[in-house]
């Protein structure tokens, strides 16, 4: 519901956002990395905190009239501590590539070596690929996911840091599906003397949510987006040992940024008190329960999946059981309203752009109330979608069956 200002002055955007807001309640979201917010946190986004400049940290800013603005800092920061254990947080990154920035240029110098592992096999461009500002500072070295299990190979991951010595160690991904060994990752680093870094972005709420396990307690640091499993506003967050918390802080602000979003840090504390009720771990779970049904749903109808299941949010469904590319593959599925993003599979023969799979993801419809049930229904509509491709008869069927089943789970946006 708009306010009516919105609509008096500016009708264009006002017409925009309710057309997108009835894209978002009549279909449905599979892409792992987006999720539907509460009203409070738009409360708090779209809120006058946007008009003040608050350069420095709370009782330490270059501009007066803070004392109101550091008391959101202070709570976004003590929730942000309490809800993944963590000694120290900077809540100012303004989004996730800028947060991973602060931290190289926290811990290391231009031309430093890094391990990360590949954006092919479900790593992430600010992990270290060439054509990212990670890949043109740093000397990244990379490593991959066994193209047989589809799953990281720690053997592998020490023999390269035993070879390279990096000074930092990246885990943390955007297409992988399975649990992280993070204390096997620490240990290797500690045999290096490298620091350990892990990029939580999509898995952050599972981890707030108490279903799978956080690496804040034994890694350096660590950062994540707030906007995705954590269902926060865009924005992102680091975290790491009080040891390293001045140069943390150093490198976000005066570092890389300016003003922080004042707004945006008071609707990450009211994300992140979302996320310490009790609820937010059955959301969490339930997450991931949808995710593996709607694995195992699709494994039932003929479909690879990478490495043959979940843990987490995620899956990546392996297309080449059909004569059918990921970038056509997201179209078909557009065109019956449900939104997925292609995705490589490890060793993908086919191009980024086109290349086998498609990621799936569960934290959005689960938001919206679905179950295990659903997802065999939405297995269902992918399936008929994309052998009926051709079909515009069948399409326009499945497009109905999607807006229907939205319905039965409203967003009131
Ligand atoms: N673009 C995000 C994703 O979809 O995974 C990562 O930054």
């Amino acid at each position: 519901m708009q306010d009516i200002s919105l609509i008096q002055e500016d009708p264009s955007i006002a017409g925009i956002i309710t057309r997108e807001a009835e894209r978002q309640e009549n279909e449905i979201e599979l892409i792992a990395s987006e999720n539907y917010t509460s009203l409070a946190v738009r409360t708090a986004l779209g809120s006058i905190l946007t008009n003040k400049y608050s350069e420095g940290y709370p009782a330490k800013r270059y501009y007066g009239g803070n004392a109101i603005i550091d008391e959101a800092e202070v709570l976004a920061i003590e929730r942000a501590k309490e809800l993944f254990s963590a000694e120290h947080v900077n809540v100012q990154a303004l989004s996730g590539s800028p947060a991973n920035a602060a931290v190289y240029m926290a811990f290391l110098e231009p031309g430093d070596k890094v391990l990360g592992l590949r954006l092919d096999h479900g790593g992430h461009l600010s992990h270290g690929h060439s054509v990212n500002f990670s890949g043109r500072l740093y000397n990244f070295v990379q490593y991959g996911i066994n193209p047989e299990t589809g799953v990281i190979d720690m053997e592998e991951v020490r023999k390269i840091a035993l070879a390279e010595k990096p000074k930092m160690i990246v885990a943390g991904f955007s297409a992988y599906s399975r649990e992280i060994d993070w204390a096997g990752f620490k240990a290797i680093a500690d045999e290096v003397g490298a620091f350990t870094f892990a990029d939580i972005a999509h898995i952050a709420g599972l981890i707030a949510g108490k279903q799978i396990a956080n690496p804040v307690p034994i890694f350096d640091v660590v950062s994540t987006t707030t906007h995705k499993t954590l269902r926060g506003p865009r924005g992102a967050i680091i975290m790491c040992k009080e040891k390293f918390a001045k140069q943390v802080d150093r490198a976000v602000f005066p570092g890389m940024q300016g003003g922080p979003h004042d707004n945006v840090t008071a609707a990450k504390a009211v994300a992140f008190g979302e996320a310490l009720k009790p609820e937010f771990q059955e959301y969490s779970r339930q997450i991931i329960s949808n995710a593996q049904a709607l694995s195992k749903a699709l494994i039932s109808k003929g479909y690879g999946v990478v490495s043959g299941g979940t843990d987490n949010h995620l899956l990546v469904l392996d297309l080449s059981v059909l004569n059918i590319g990921g970038k056509e593959a997201e179209q078909v599925l557009e065109t019956v309203g449900i939104s997925v993003s292609r995705s490589t599979i490890p060793n993908d023969p086919k191009p980024p752009l086109n290349p086998s799979g498609i990621r799936l993801g569960t934290p959005a419809v689960t938001t919206r109330g679905m179950k295990e049930l659903e997802m065999e229904k939405i297995a269902n509509f992918i399936d008929r979608a994309l052998k009926g491709k051709d079909d515009v008869k069948v399409l326009n069927e499945i497009k109905t069956e999607v807006k229907c089943l939205c319905q039965e789970f409203p967003l009131s946006l």
